[in-house]
């Protein structure tokens, strides 16, 4: 894989230093999973911070969130006004972590899916890297809990995707990942895709065609027990929709490029 500048490889290349780390949390009705999941992150990585950015649910998870934040100086709110969909939770995180001067921000569901215990490892993995992707579909990964109909269309979606875009990545729909602040800022993120798994495609995406350094290390993904999932039917199909049109976009682009060096 291409590596930052273009000029080393990924063995030679030096990263700088991580900084603090701030997961992000974005919540909609997690009422029953926000205490734990917050509790574990705390005990998993005390020096991090978290943010929860919770889109006015209408189970109090905000308010929830709010009385974990007068507790510990190491959690902190982000109230948004209605549901606008994880993408633009996760965008107005990353702001709000980049103007509060973190160095790494870090994407975790609330329903306890990415388990916090890991997070260390990922976290390891960005010293030597610009972006780490928690993956379920490599050597070492694994999924729990899943039906094999939910695990087929995950699977067949990052595969997908991996032969629309030309990724070289197994796993391009996850929501594990961490990032250093500089590829965040480096990915230009006013016109990133906002939608669900099209959010974590975009990014990936867009850190690969970068020549960022991006390394996936494997996780195990716990199916959650409380609450509900939000992803529906129409949020996979417009992923399947966008992924095309990027991925013939790409392709048009390369010929059409092809074509006006050909001419004399
Ligand atoms: N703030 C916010 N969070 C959301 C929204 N939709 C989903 N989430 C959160 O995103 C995470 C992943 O969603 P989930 O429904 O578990 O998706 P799944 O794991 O793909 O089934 C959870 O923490 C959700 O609460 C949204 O519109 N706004
Ligand atoms: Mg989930």
């Amino acid at each position: 894989m291409n590596d930052g500048d273009g000029t080393h490889t990924g063995q030679e290349r030096r990263f700088g230093p991580l900084g603090t780390a701030l997961v992000i949390i974005p919540t909609y009705n997690e009422a029953e999973n926000i205490k734990a999941i917050v509790g574990r992150v705390r005990k998993a990585v005390p020096e991090a911070h978290v943010l929860v950015a919770d889109d006015n649910s209408p189970d109090g998870t905000g308010k929830l969130a709010d009385e974990l934040a007068v507790e510990d100086d190491h959690v902190q709110v982000l109230h948004r006004k209605g549901k606008e969909g994880l993408g633009a939770a996760y965008l107005a995180g990353f702001h709000w972590g980049l103007e509060h001067g973190y160095g790494v921000l870090v994407e975790m569901d609330a329903d306890g899916s990415h388990q916090p215990e890991e997070l260390p490892r990922l976290l390891t993995a960005l010293k030597n890297a610009d972006l780490v992707l928690g993956s379920r579909w490599v050597p070492g990964g694994r999924v729990v809990n899943w039906p094999k109909s939910r695990e087929f269309i995950s699977r067949g979606g990052s595969l997908y995707s991996r032969v629309a875009l030309d990724l070289p990545l197994r796993d391009i729909t996850g929501g594990y990942r961490a990032f250093r602040r500089e590829t965040l800022e480096g990915l230009g993120l006013d016109d990133v895709a906002s939608q669900g798994y099209c959010f974590q495609v975009d990014l990936a995406r867009r850190a690969v065609k970068a020549g960022y350094h991006v390394v996936e290390v494997p996780i195990t993904f716990v199916e959650r027990e409380l609450g509900d999932s939000k992803m529906s039917r129409d949020i996979l199909v417009e992923a399947l929709w966008r992924v095309t049109t990027w991925g013939v976009g790409e392709r048009v682009g390369r010929i059409t490029a092809r074509g006006k060096r050909a001419q004399p």
